[in-house]
């Protein structure tokens, strides 16, 4: 590798995302070593300049900066582990998706062996990473995160959320909530037009991207009215019912499940 003047740095998990992660942090000359249970996906990267370490020790000791993108938290334990020891003066990033919790007990576990812990929340795909759409949620120890902060920068847009561990994947799967509850609508809607051979691409483009821009448009007012805590009226309310009892009357004629709207039903009506 070529003495570039930044930083080493280490990623530990070769998925989809972690290769996306160790690329970026080699287009931007970090000194980038690797490490995957499945050794052959470290190749591509060895062949854009990344030394693939032999074992997760070797790579925990290689650089400062330990970087981790597994599948789940499980898994960051099975790998981390056996190394335990080693991380003892590192700052550990873990950007595996998980629960607060879990990232709360991580931090502490960090913590037990004399490392700094930064959890990390990706709202991004890997072709986005690179680039400043790429939005990565980061919460717990501020003085890690600023030490690092320009490394961290290659992937995209960093947000620190505080030092609560827990906060980047509370505000990740909450955005993660957002983005599973507006699919499954979109799939409900596209289901229902489908039945009198409305393409999806069609139905989508035409009408349901505009409908939805805006929806989301109306946002901020609704985020306001939670935050006063002002009732909805109850006139609004009896419109909702309607709607929802028209959408689910329409779709069962139509055939197709009122799973999706089914419990947003039952919910406003318990409201
Ligand atoms: N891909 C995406 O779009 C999303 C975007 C938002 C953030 N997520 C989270 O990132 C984590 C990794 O996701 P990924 O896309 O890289 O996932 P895979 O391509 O399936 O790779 C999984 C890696 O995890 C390794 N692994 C799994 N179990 C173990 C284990 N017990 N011990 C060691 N490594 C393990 C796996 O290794 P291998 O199968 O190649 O040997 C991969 O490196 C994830 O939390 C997403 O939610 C991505």
């Amino acid at each position: 590798m070529m003495d570039t003047g930044r930083s080493p740095v280490t990623v530990i998990g070769l998925g989809a995302m972690g290769q996306a992660l160790a690329a970026a942090f080699l287009r931007a000359g970090h000194p980038t070593t690797v490490w995957n249970r499945t050794a052959a996906k470290a190749e591509p990267l060895v062949a854009e300049g990344a030394v693939r370490a032999e074992t997760v020790a070797e790579a925990v000791e290689a650089a400062s900066l330990v970087v981790v993108c597994v599948l789940d938290y499980p898994a960051v334990r099975a790998v981390l582990e056996p190394v335990a020891a080693k991380l003892s003066g590192r700052v550990l990033v873990n950007v595996t998706n998980g629960t607060a919790q879990e990232a709360r007990s991580t931090a502490e576990w960090a913590a037990g062996l004399g490392a700094e812990y930064v959890d990390g929340g990706i709202m991004a795909i890997p072709p986005v990473i690179g680039s400043p759409e790429a939005v990565i949620l980061y919460s717990g120890s501020r003085e890690a995160f600023d030490k690092h902060a320009d490394a961290l920068a290659t992937w995209g847009t960093s947000r620190f959320l505080g030092s609560d561990a827990g906060l980047a994947a509370l505000h990740d799967l909450a955005l993660l909530s957002a983005m599973y509850g507006m699919f499954a609508g979109v799939n409900n809607a596209i289901a229902m037009v489908r039945t009198e051979k409305v393409t999806a691409v069609e139905f989508t483009e035409s009408l349901l991207m505009p409908w939805l821009n805006s929806m989301v448009a109306v946002l901020p007012m609704l985020a306001e009215e939670v935050d006063s805590g002002a009732e909805i009226s109850h006139e609004r309310k009896l419109v909702e019912q309607v709607a929802l009892a028209n959408i689910i009357e329409t779709a069962a004629t139509q055939g197709v499940a009122p799973d999706v709207i089914a419990p947003i039903q039952s919910i406003k009506d318990h409201a």
